[in-house]
């Protein structure tokens, strides 16, 4: 298959029809802008397993998102995108950057949720935007911000419900969003505990990322815990 785009944890591969993308999963882990490394052995299979669930989720609740179908473990079928340099972070619960950046106490609820902007450039690691940045930019119509915001607020509250029917504590995730080949604006990327901080509802034990990144214990462990959670167990 022909590479048409190779990230840190995935790689878009193109297919026979010009309006579909392969997305494959790879092992790799990295944080704080790739300085911390590792290659988790499954991680990939987990994260499309987890990722296509949500994705279905969504579509059901009338999300629009890239996902057409899981093809295998590793791969998911996407309708290509044209995607903006943004990432769209939604936070229930005050976590990570938020209270490195404002002195801020891990775990306190936010009411109502709150949503940031980050400007996806490697050179000057995503920084934090806000609207009129956006513009300045050019990194989006007003229009498709606001429309982002409240896709990402949906999606919230989607996610949120799930998660909390199946024992899991959603603090904050983030998403990505991009322009489909029929023009609509969607959802991409991936939605799984790479990209969202999830904790037990009852112990608040952090099963997502943050296990590599400040080394709380065995990742895969915390990401299969996820998995049989929202698959009903
Ligand atoms: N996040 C990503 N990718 C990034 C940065 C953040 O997926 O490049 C996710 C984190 O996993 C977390 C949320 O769920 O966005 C907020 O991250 P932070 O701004 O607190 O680091």
């Amino acid at each position: 298959m022909e590479k048409l785009y190779e990230g840190k944890a995935k790689v878009i591969y193109k297919t026979e029809e010009e309006d579909k993308v392969i997305v494959f999963f790879k092992d790799s882990a990295t944080a704080f802008d790739a300085t911390k490394k590792a290659e988790i052995e499954g991680k990939g299979v987990i994260n499309n397993t987890i990722s296509s669930l949500l994705f279905e989720l969504l579509e059901k609740s009338g999300i629009k998102t890239h996902y057409i179908k899981k093809l295998s473990e590793r791969e998911m079928l996407v309708w290509k995108a044209k995607r903006f340099d943004l990432e769209v972070v939604v936070r229930n619960i005050t976590a990570g950057s938020l209270c490195k950046r404002l002195g801020l106490e891990e775990g306190l609820e936010l009411k109502p949720p709150l949503v940031e902007f980050f400007y996806k450039n490697d050179q000057l690691h995503d920084p934090l935007i806000c609207v009129e940045h956006i513009r300045l930019l050019n990194l989006a119509e007003d229009w498709q911000v606001q429309s982002m915001k409240e896709m990402a607020l949906k999606t919230n509250q989607v996610l949120r419900e799930f998660f909390k029917e199946h024992g899991l504590l959603l603090v904050d995730f983030k998403l990505e969003f991009g322009i489909l080949p029929d023009g609509s604006l969607a959802v991409i990327d991936e939605i799984s505990p790479d990209t969202c901080r999830l904790w037990d509802a009852k112990t608040r034990e952090k099963l997502d990322k943050d296990r590599f990144r400040f080394d709380l214990g065995d990742l895969m462990e915390g990401y299969r815990r996820v998995l049989e959670k929202i698959q009903g167990g």
